[in-house]
């Protein structure tokens, strides 16, 4: 099979480590402007990497949709090894990783790394011309990407505050990776892949970023380059366990208490669009919402993505009965989610032809 993608992409980063660590066999396609127009246009609908095509011809798209299809066809070794409070703690890590880290991940690369990512993405959309036309292609293309920097929720009023979590999130990360050489212990699992999306594509790579996580992480640094040379290809922490180390908890409380507020109120701004709206599309974005981090307010898009991916966490958290149901829920109160386990969603979406709708 094939994944179109790129060492500068995020999502890259996130399903090449997977892919990686489990031994698929894959080759990366560098996702040229004759990949976009020929390969993830016509086949996907909109511009997006990665995009994996499947040696049947077969198109997918969004990593989490394509890491459990994979994990499906392929449980050994298991991404998600153990019981409820590991599954949970992937799974929040998985979308803290994707949907919130992405503040951090954008503020660092287009206020401080522009120049760099501007090269990149025009040496990556046109390899064989000369470097000052890749340069002119690199800000068109940035343009987009630069410009949604406001509806994240990334401004003046907020960059202090981001800069203050992501060093925060730092110095925990750096704890723990001190101690233990993946985030639950042994062996890469899901919240590995999640977290070097970010932390690889945009957060190490880019060399203003790379330079502060050197200075303030080098355990974090070394975690960086021990995922991204798979040397632990194949191995997992056994599935008879659900022990987590003390060391992660900090990260799963900082996920909890900036991301979850952001996370109920999109669930509550989906239901009043269901409300308003009769048809079944969702446009990317749904309107504005106020959220809080650190001691600073801003406004961003409500995405009804990161619905679908809450959807995802909800499903498995009331599919536990019993001890497990137990189990998980003494561990959200106890990292501060305790919000999830009374969470109904009652306008659901989901995916179809690679686009969200309302689920009815
Ligand atoms: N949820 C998607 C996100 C993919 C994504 O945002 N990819 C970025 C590059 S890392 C992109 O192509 N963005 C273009 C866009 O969102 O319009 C996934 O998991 O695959």
């Amino acid at each position: 099979m094939k994944m179109y993608g790129a060492e500068v992409s995020y999502f890259s980063g996130k399903l090449r480590s997977y892919l990686d660590w489990k031994g698929l066999d894959y080759e990366e396609v560098p996702a040229t402007r004759d990949v976009y127009v020929h390969k993830i246009l016509p086949n996907i609908g909109w511009l997006v990497i990665p995009v994996v095509e499947l040696s049947d011809g077969t198109f997918l798209q969004d990593t989490t949709e394509i890491i459990r299809r994979f994990e499906a066809a392929h449980p050994s070794p298991p991404a998600i090894p153990g019981g409820p409070r590991r599954t949970l703690a992937s799974l929040l890590l998985e979308l803290y990783a994707d949907e919130w880290l992405v503040l951090a991940a954008m503020h660092y690369r287009w206020n401080y790394n522009r120049d760099f990512a501007i090269s990149e993405f025009g040496a990556l959309s046109a390899p064989a011309m000369p470097a000052g036309e890749q340069l002119a292609i690199g800000e068109r293309i940035a343009k987009p990407f630069a410009e949604a920097l406001p509806a994240l929720g990334i401004s003046e009023a907020t960059i202090p505050a981001i800069e203050q979590s992501y060093l925060g999130l730092l110095r925990e990360l750096e704890r723990h990776f001190s101690v233990h050489d993946y985030v639950l212990g042994a062996a890469p699992t899901l919240g590995d892949f999640a977290l070097f999306g970010p932390l690889y594509a945009h957060l190490y790579r880019d060399p203003a970023s790379g330079e502060l996580m050197r200075q303030r992480a080098p355990a974090v640094v070394r975690w960086v380059e021990r995922v991204r040379s798979a040397k632990d290809r194949g191995t997992h922490i056994s599935s008879d366990e659900d022990a987590l180390p003390a060391t992660i908890l900090p990260v799963l409380r900082r996920a909890c208490s900036e991301h979850l507020p952001v996370l109920l109120d999109t669930v509550r701004e989906i239901e009043k669009h269901a409300a308003t709206h009769r048809e079944r599309e969702l446009p990317r974005a749904i309107g504005f919402h106020a959220f809080t981090l650190a001691e600073a307010t801003g406004r961003r898009a409500v995405f009804p993505y990161t619905q679908w991916m809450l959807q995802n966490l909800c499903d498995r958290l009331q599919s536990y009965s019993g001890d497990d149901e137990q189990s998980a829920l003494t561990f959200l109160s106890e990292i501060g989610g305790g919000d999830l386990s009374s969470l109904r969603i009652k306008s659901r979406v989901r995916r179809e032809n690679f686009q969200l709708i309302l689920d009815r």
